[in-house]
């Protein structure tokens, strides 16, 4: 408990990382807008395509070989939750991206099952975004994405796509799943963008 405190101590208090409007939880909600795909991994690759010079794949086993980073971070979904200090590992989207070379401004991440959200490819650089296959040091669920999701921890948790397997770059951006019913299309969860027109 005392070493708790002393860690946490050294962050901002709690109530200043929790955005407007939003309430804590130490749950783990699951939420998904259709059922859980299970993909067996020698079926899974992540694919970067799009406006690419070449589209760059990488299989189960070539993805676990890429340097992981484990990440500590608060995520906050549009239902209202925000849930603190939630610790992943995974391949950062900048040692992904490198790989492939374009001229790309979006990138529309696109997962099994048929999900689909969009992303500015600025808000996936630099050390904002990572591609997730652990949480606490665990395979991550199927039901929270597992065997790999987007991790944009910055944005509310909806553009944080679960079984995803690659994204498309794109020169122009194209509204996903969730922003064509209605979502905010950028989703700054500390400007509340909950929906189109906040
Ligand atoms: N493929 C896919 N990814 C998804 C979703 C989904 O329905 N399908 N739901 C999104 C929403 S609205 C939220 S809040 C989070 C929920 O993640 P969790 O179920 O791990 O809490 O996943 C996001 N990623
Ligand atoms: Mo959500």
């Amino acid at each position: 408990m005392a070493v708790t405190r002393g860690f946490l101590g050294r962050r901002p208090a709690e109530s200043s990382r929790v955005p407007p409007g939003q309430y804590l939880t130490r749950d783990f909600p699951v939420l998904s807008a259709g059922p859980t795909p299970h993909t067996p991994l020698d079926k899974w690759d992540f694919t970067i395509r799009g406006t690419v010079d070449e589209p760059v794949s990488w299989s189960w086993a070539e993805f676990q070989a890429l340097p992981h980073e484990k990440v500590t971070v608060d995520i906050h979904c549009v239902t209202k939750w925000t849930k603190l200090d939630t610790t992943w590992s995974g391949v950062s989207l900048d040692t992904l991206l490198n790989a492939a070379s374009g001229q790309a401004s979006h990138a529309l991440a696109f997962c099994d099952g048929g999900y689909t959200t969009n992303v500015p490819l600025a808000d996936l650089r630099g050390g904002k975004a990572w591609i997730v296959d652990e949480y606490y040091g665990r395979p991550l669920d199927p039901e929270h994405g597992g065997p790999a999701r987007l991790l944009v921890p910055h944005l509310y948790f909806w553009k944080s796509a679960k079984w995803i397997r690659g994204v498309e770059l794109r020169s122009a951006d194209q509204p996903g799943f969730w922003e064509m019913f209605g979502y905010h299309n950028y989703g700054d969860p500390w400007k509340e963008q909950r929906y189109q027109g906040d």
